[in-house]
This record gives C-alpha cells, sequence and structure tokens, in this order.
C-alpha cells in the first residue's frame, strides 16, 4: 500500500480557493475518470430542485440554486461515480484478495464501480459473481446462527433517509441496537452537547442567517474543502464587511481568500492577479484542543467587560433580558469561568490574552454572530465540553434563536444528520421504540447498541461476530488500525453493500458478501416507476433527489431493495411489513417515517416538494428549550486539563492532528494534491512547525516514523512520513486521515460521546 503518485513536492500555495484552481484540479479528475462530456452536463441537476442532491457533503442548498450549484469537491464526488471504468468478474480472475492489498486506497477505488453481487470464495481467495437471492440467503441464514446482540449494522451517512429507515428497521425487527453510524466517529458530541443545552441535536442556523449576521465565528472547519459551496455565503458576507473570525492550529490558505467561479468577473480577475476577496478577516492559531481554554477565555472577557460597563453606568455586554428569561445556570456558570486564571488559560489555549481580546471585542460589538464549527471541535477528549462552551459564548449575548445569529455544526456526509433522524442511532431512547411496536407488532430491543468505538473494541475482544455495512469503510475509518485488521478477519461474516471496492472489502470476515448498489445520481427505477430520494442538510432542511443517469451496470440494486432482499431473507413475514410495496414506492416508506413521528414529517410527500425543501421543526430557533430545565443551559467544562491523555506533552511529544486533504472524500483518495496546503504527490507525510523540525534535529523532506505516547504495552507507528514544514501552532504537528489511523488508541476518545479524539493524538517522532 502506498500513499504517493511519485515524488513529493512542497509549493506555496499562492492562489485562492475556488476560482481557476478549482477547475483544473476537478478537469484532471474528470478526464482520469473517463467522462469529461456527460459530468459537466449532469452537474447542472446538481442540488437542483427536481434533479438530484450532491453525493458529497452536506452544506444546505438554497431556494434559488446558482447556476452551476456546486462546488470542486462535489463535482469530483459526481465524476467519481460516474466513472466509466467497472469492476466485472474477470477483475477478481485477474486479482486474489491478497494481491489487491498491497494496492493503494487511490487504486482500489479508481477500478471502478462494482456491478454484480459476489462472495468470497476462501479456496481461491477471490470474490466471485453470485446471485441475489443466493447472497440474501447466505447473509441470512449466517446472521440467524448468531444472537442478534452479535451483528452489527453500520451506516455510513450517504444512504438517503429511506434506506437508513429500511436499515434501522431491519436490525430493530432482527432485534439490534447495534446502529452505529459516521457521526459517532464525527458530530456525536454536537449531538450530546446541543440536547443538553439548547434541546435540539442539530444546529439552529439557516442559509437565510447568513444575510443577517454581522461576526462569523468559523473554529475548527475547513470551509473551502469540505463544505466549499459555503464559501459563497462567506464571501458574500465578507463583501459586506463582516468580520469572519477564523480559530484554527493551522494556516488554511482556502480559508483565507476565495475567487468565485460562478464569476466571470471575478475568473478574470483571478487570472490577472486580483479578483480574490479576503474571508478571514482574523485568524488565530491556538494549540489543537486548545479551543476550550479559549472559549472560557472569552466568555471570562465578556463577563469582565459586562462587570465594568455596568459600574460605569455603559450599556451591558451580556444579553441580560435574554439570560433571565430563557437561561439556567448563569450563575453557577459565571462563577466558574471567572475561577480561571489567565496564566492557566493562556498556556491552555496557545493564544495570548491579547488575542483573545481582539476576538471577544470584535463579538462584543456585533449584532447578530453565527457560531460555526466542524470535526476541530468535535474530535478532542474534551469535545462534548468543546461545544457545551461555544453555545455558552453565544448564549451570554442571546445568540440563538433569532436572525443572523445561532450555532451551526457543519455536517459531513450528506445524508449523516437525516439518517440520524430516521433513527439509525445506538442509542435506543433516540427512536420511536414505543410507536415503531404498535405499528409493526413486535418487541423492539431497549438495550443500547454498539457505537463506532464499541464495534472496535468489540471486533478486537472477539464478541462482535457480524458487521454489515450501509456504505463506508470501517476498516480504514476507525481507530486502532493495527489491532483491529487482525480481528477483523477472523470475523464469521462481513458484508458491505456499496458503490467501490476499498480496504473493509479485503481485510474482511470468514464469510464474506459484496452487494454493490446504485448510486444516488442514478435512475432508481421500481415496481411503482422511477423512485425519488430525500436527503437532509446540515441545517435540517430535507430534499428530494431524482437519480438522471442510467445505473452503471444492469445488476445494481437500489439500496432500499437491497435491505428489503436481506430482511426478507433473515426475518420471519410479518402482514404489517410489506417490504415489496414499500420499495415498489418509496413514497409509502415516507408515509411510515411520518405516521412514527409527525411532528418532524406530516406530509412528507407533499412537503419536500415546496421551493427550498422541507424545513424539520427546530424548537431551539424559535427560543422553546426541549431540555430538562425548559431552559437553554449554560454548562461550565469541570477543568481546563482537556486531555489526560496528553500527560506526558512537552519536550519529545507532539500533539498530531489528522486531517483531510482537497483531494479525498474521507477514505476515498481522489488524488494526491492537497493544492490549498501546497503539498503534492504525496499523502505520506507529517507537518510540522519550522521550530519544532529545527529543535527536533530533522531536514525538511526527512522520512520519520510517529509513534504513539501510552503506556498500555501496544506499539502504535507510522513509518516513511516525509517532514513538510508548514504554518501550524508550534508543538503541534499534522497527518493525513487514514494513513494515521494506526496511530489512534480505541480508547483515546471523548468523554460521554465517544467521538475518537483524532485532532490530538501524542506522538513522538522516531528517525527512519
Ligand atoms: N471534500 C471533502 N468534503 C468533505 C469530506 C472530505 O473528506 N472531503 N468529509 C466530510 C465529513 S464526513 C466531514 S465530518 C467533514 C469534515 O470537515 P472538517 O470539520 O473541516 O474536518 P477536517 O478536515 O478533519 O478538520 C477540520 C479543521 O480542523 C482544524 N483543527 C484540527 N484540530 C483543531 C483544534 O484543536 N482546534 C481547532 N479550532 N481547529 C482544529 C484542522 O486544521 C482543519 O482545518 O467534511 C465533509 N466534507
Ligand atoms: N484519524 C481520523 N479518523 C477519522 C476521521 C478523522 O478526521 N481522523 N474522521 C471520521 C469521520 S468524520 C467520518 S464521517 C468517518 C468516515 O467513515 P466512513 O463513512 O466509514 O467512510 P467513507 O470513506 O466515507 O466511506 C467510503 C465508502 O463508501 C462507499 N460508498 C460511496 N458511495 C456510496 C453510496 O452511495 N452507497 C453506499 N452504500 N456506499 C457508498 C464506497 O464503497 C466508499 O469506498 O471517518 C472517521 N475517521
Ligand atoms: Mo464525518
Amino acid at each position: 500500500m502506498t500513499g504517493k503518485d511519485g515524488t513529493l513536492q512542497v509549493v506555496s500555495y499562492d492562489g485562492s480557493s475556488g476560482g481557476w484552481g478549482s477547475v483544473r484540479s476537478l478537469g484532471k479528475i474528470m478526464r482520469r475518470e473517463g467522462n469529461p462530456l456527460s459530468v459537466p452536463l449532469l452537474l447542472t441537476q446538481q442540488n437542483k430542485p427536481g434533479g438530484f442532491s450532491c453525493v458529497s457533503c452536506a452544506w444546505a442548498k438554497p431556494a434559488t440554486p446558482l447556476l452551476f450549484e456546486f462546488c470542486e469537491n462535489g463535482a469530483k464526488a459526481t465524476a467519481w461515480d460516474m466513472s466509466s471504468a467497472r469492476i466485472e468478474a474477470d477483475f477478481f480472475a485477474r486479482h486474489t484478495v491478497a494481491e489487491l492489498e498491497h494496492w493503494s486506497d487511490h487504486a482500489l477505488e479508481q477500478a471502478g464501480r462494482l456491478t454484480e453481487p459476489m462472495r468470497w470464495d476462501a479456496a481461491s481467495d477471490r470474490y466471485v459473481p453470485t446471485g441475489w437471492q443466493q447472497a440474501f440467503d447466505g447473509i441470512g441464514a449466517a446472521l440467524r446462527g448468531m444472537a442478534p446482540d452479535q451483528a452489527v449494522f453500520y451506516a455510513s451517512g450517504r444512504a438517503a433517509n429511506e434506506a437508513a429507515f429500511l436499515w434501522q428497521l431491519l436490525a430493530r425487527l432482527h432485534g439490534t441496537n447495534n446502529l452505529p453510524d459516521s457521526s459517532n466517529m464525527c458530530h456525536e458530541s454536537s449531538s450530546v452537547a446541543l440536547p443538553k443545552t439548547i434541546g435540539v441535536p442539530v444546529g439552529t442556523v439557516r442559509l437565510e442567517d447568513f444575510e443577517h449576521s454581522d461576526c462569523i465565528l468559523i473554529i475548527g472547519q475547513n470551509t473551502a474543502v469540505n463544505s466549499p459551496r459555503m464559501l459563497h455565503q462567506l464571501d458574500e458576507a465578507a463583501r459586506r464587511g463582516v468580520p469572519i473570525i477564523v480559530v484554527n492550529p493551522l494556516r488554511e490558505p482556502g480559508l483565507e481568500r476565495f475567487t468565485n467561479p460562478q464569476s466571470p468577473a471575478g475568473m478574470l480577475g483571478g487570472m490577472l492577479g486580483g479578483g480574490a476577496h479576503r474571508i478571514a478577516s482574523q485568524y488565530h492559531q491556538p494549540r489543537a484542543g486548545g479551543d476550550l481554554a479559549l472559549l472560557v477565555g472569552l466568555c471570562k472577557l465578556l463577563l469582565e467587560w459586562d462587570d465594568a460597563a455596568r459600574a460605569a453606568g455603559r450599556p451591558a455586554v451580556l444579553d441580560h433580558a435574554f439570560i433571565a428569561e430563557h437561561c439556567h445556570g448563569f450563575e453557577v456558570f459565571a462563577a466558574s469561568i471567572r475561577g480561571h486564571g489567565w496564566t492557566a488559560l493562556e498556556r491552555q489555549s496557545g493564544l495570548s490574552r491579547a488575542a483573545m481580546e481582539q476576538i471577544a471585542g470584535c463579538y462584543a460589538k456585533a449584532r447578530a454572530t453565527l457560531g460555526i464549527y466542524g470535526m476541530g471541535l468535535t474530535q478532542h477528549r474534551a469535545g462534548v465540553d468543546n461545544v457545551q462552551m461555544l453555545v455558552a459564548l453565544l448564549l451570554l449575548r442571546g445568540n440563538l434563536g433569532r436572525p443572523g445569529a445561532g450555532i451551526c455544526p457543519v455536517r459531513g456526509h450528506s445524508n449523516v444528520q437525516g439518517q440520524r433522524a430516521v433513527w439509525i442511532t445506538e442509542k435506543p431512547e433516540l427512536a420511536p421504540l414505543d410507536a415503531m411496536e404498535r405499528r409493526y407488532g413486535f418487541t423492539a430491543p431497549r438495550e443500547k447498541g454498539l457505537d463506532a468505538v464499541g464495534v472496535t473494541q468489540g471486533v478486537i475482544a472477539g464478541t462482535v461476530q457480524a458487521v454489515l455495512q450501509l456504505g463506508g469503510n470501517l476498516v480504514r475509518a476507525l481507530p486502532e488500525t493495527s489491532l483491529l485488521e487482525p480481528a477483523w478477519r477472523r470475523l464469521p461474516l462481513t458484508v458491505m453493500v456499496t458503490t467501490r471496492l476499498n480496504r473493509s472489502h479485503l481485510v474482511h470476515g470468514r464469510a464474506a458478501w459484496l452487494l454493490p448498489c446504485l448510486s444516488r445520481i442514478e435512475i432508481d427505477q421500481q415496481a411503482g416507476g422511477p423512485q425519488v430520494v430525500t436527503v437532509e442538510d446540515s441545517t435540517a432542511v430535507i430534499h428530494p433527489s431524482r437519480g438522471m443517469r442510467s445505473p452503471a451496470a444492469p445488476r445494481l440494486r437500489s439500496e432500499p431493495a437491497i435491505i428489503a432482499g436481506l430482511a426478507k431473507a433473515l426475518l420471519p413475514a410479518n402482514p404489517r411489513v410489506d417490504w415489496d410495496g414499500w420499495v415498489g414506492d418509496y413514497d409509502r416508506i415516507r408515509q411510515e417515517i411520518a405516521a412514527l413521528h409527525p411532528a418532524w414529517y406530516a406530509n412528507y410527500n407533499q412537503r419536500i416538494w415546496r421551493k427550498g425543501g422541507m424545513a424539520r421543526a427546530n424548537p431551539a430557533r424559535e427560543r422553546q428549550w426541549q431540555t430538562e430545565t425548559g431552559k437553554a443551559n449554560f454548562l461550565a467544562p469541570v477543568g481546563l486539563d482537556a486531555d489526560p491523555d496528553m500527560a506526558a506533552e512537552g519536550g519529545e511529544v507532539l500533539r498530531l492532528i489528522t486531517l483531510r486533504s482537497n483531494d479525498q472524500f474521507n477514505t476515498t483518495i481522489y488524488g494526491y494534491d492537497d493544492r490549498f496546503r501546497g503539498i503534492h504527490g504525496s499523502r505520506q507525510v507529517v507537518m510540522m512547525h519550522a521550530t519544532d523540525i529545527a529543535r527536533l534535529g530533522l531536514t525538511e523532506g526527512q522520512a520519520v516514523t510517529l509513534e504513539t505516547v501510552a503506556d498500555d504495552g501496544v506499539t502504535r507507528q507510522v513509518p516513511d512520513l516525509a517532514v513538510v514544514r508548514y504554518d501550524l501552532t508550534p508543538g503541534c504537528i499534522a497527518g493525513y486521515f487514514p494513513e494515521c489511523n494506526p496511530l489512534l488508541p480505541a480508547w483515546h476518545h471523548a468523554r460521554e460521546s465517544h467521538v475518537p479524539a483524532a485532532k490530538a493524538i501524542p506522538v513522538r517522532v522516531l528517525r527512519g
């Protein structure tokens, strides 16, 4: 396996996000995928009413879309699904599974779309074609031979609501809540923190809020790469003079300047050296995981300034009327925050008090602030505390439940939020189990299921016997790779419902099945005609999506059809669960969802066709707080010592951040260019500050091994990483996900939410 494409080249990127760079980067992928002409045509239907919903990120789609309502990375994802390459039976006749294990993540996916169901044949170590019914029967029989709780039904966040609803129903009818999802590795820290503080598990911001905001905070989210369509809202706000404050240990050039590829003037200007607009007005680089101390510092400044203002008879800095009417726990919170000293706050955050004053000063002046964040907050030991503190900062000035203000977790997969809302969750209390029992006449499992960390530990311990994946690539995405892979091979059963080959197909169980499905861009023809599916964006708005392209192969089935096939082979017949009827007409699946939760989904089949989509009710947006106290809760962190696993830090121990490049979607590696960061030709790199390179006696380009610092007797290493000088906070280093996952211990995860703490792994650098 290699993460390289020739030799490493590091250049300083002096362009801006968007613009010609993104057009060139996209062109390269389209040519390679063999569809240079049909991709652009199809793209005009992306994120449009009557068209299909982008398969890349979950950012919101405007009611009045731009002519090209897509971005470089959304277009890459579409081109990837439209690849002309196919994996047919002869592919496996040529390659054994053992041989394919040496291929890179990129090469595996580039082999093309899977075309027919397959079964692993132990005698020849090859996948061989099989019939759909044979596959369903084989999997059903294997699952019936084990206890329901020994099986895991993972969902990766891309499948639409209809498939996701059927997937959770299949698992629960079978008798388990083992329904982990990608959100367990991602925004689970938000899903825990937001209900406790504001009574909803999702953000409160809608697209129109960007027009009314006069201050935008972006903490730990790499917009230009991971939700590039948001650049349009940010660009528009920046042109109005709205301050945009970025908090990120790394300099992300894509967050500094933007050229709008939709605007000929901007593009022409880009060619001539102008045309790019600033995005960030302030850029602060804390230590990785230093956000908690920073947020405490900001709240402390606001409290102090409020005291001073009121003593001097000036207008208050805090929104006291809001706090009195809507909040709970303010006094205790304020006392706790005042108790922290500046020396500790500066040391823990890595930012000076002056820097904190600059941020707080801007925030204190603003009428309406948006708090936008991503993995930089959630993937830490203190991930839940981080989100609670960002909420607290917003509450202090009443920045929730009014135009232009609110909290905005930027979700990952295009339907990860929707999947959770149709009850893909290991937490039984989040699913309407009573209503399901009444409607389908069964006894639903009530025990908590396994989350992603639970699956990692269960597979390693041998208590999990079967893993079924609706999308995704768990062998690469989960932590603890070196213990996980050998254990994964001992699993009695692995089943992959996927579009492309990845490492989880090769590191497989003793019985292994591949069930290839349609992509969302493809026409989904069922008994009742071509079907429409629905996906929910980061702002809790649900959109219809209609496939437009002919299926990549005639034997592919839709995800709902595959799940129904599995269900019928596994479960006893139940007259109240009409698998065939539902698959024939997805309107009927949506009717089921609406019947189980009318408050969210009443008139589902009608409302999705409204201009702008169907907004799911969000009480916090209306300042109704569905928390235990009936108010929005101020929650202070227990301490600032955010990461006990970092005890040995200092000297040779560094904090490793694992993150995404511009040429990947999670474990799908489109190419080896990280355009904005100027790193080309290799992903086998470790980004380090010049002072750390010098301090540790290293040289740029030198190959090093990273080793996790932990005293649990396990050696975790990633060799052959080239040192790249990069502008990031000293003491912090960065490498790519998934290449660095072998360094992440399964126990190094956020308290409460169990999100692997992928943004601060204690490591040391070994030479060679
Ligand atoms: N093109 C593309 N789009 C994607 C994805 C993709 O892989 N490719 N993945 C999708 C998915 S599933 C997700 S979850 C999202 C992820 O989108 P993001 O949330 O943007 O995730 P990352 O790229 O992992 O890291 C985000 C940023 O956090 C910063 N960071 C790291 N540690 C810290 C910290 O301690 N504090 C602060 N303040 N910042 C920190 C990093 O430098 C980086 O810029 O994107 C989604 N969209
Ligand atoms: N160290 C470290 N680890 C991380 C992270 C990190 O930042 N650092 N990020 C975490 C995060 S935020 C996430 S979300 C997870 C991601 O983890 P996963 O969701 O498990 O991984 P993906 O790479 O998104 O899954 C890609 C695969 O999905 C399949 N696929 C693509 N399209 C479709 C489709 O339409 N239908 C179906 N059924 N299958 C499809 C393809 O076969 C493809 O190979 O990784 C997590 N792991
Ligand atoms: Mo994610």
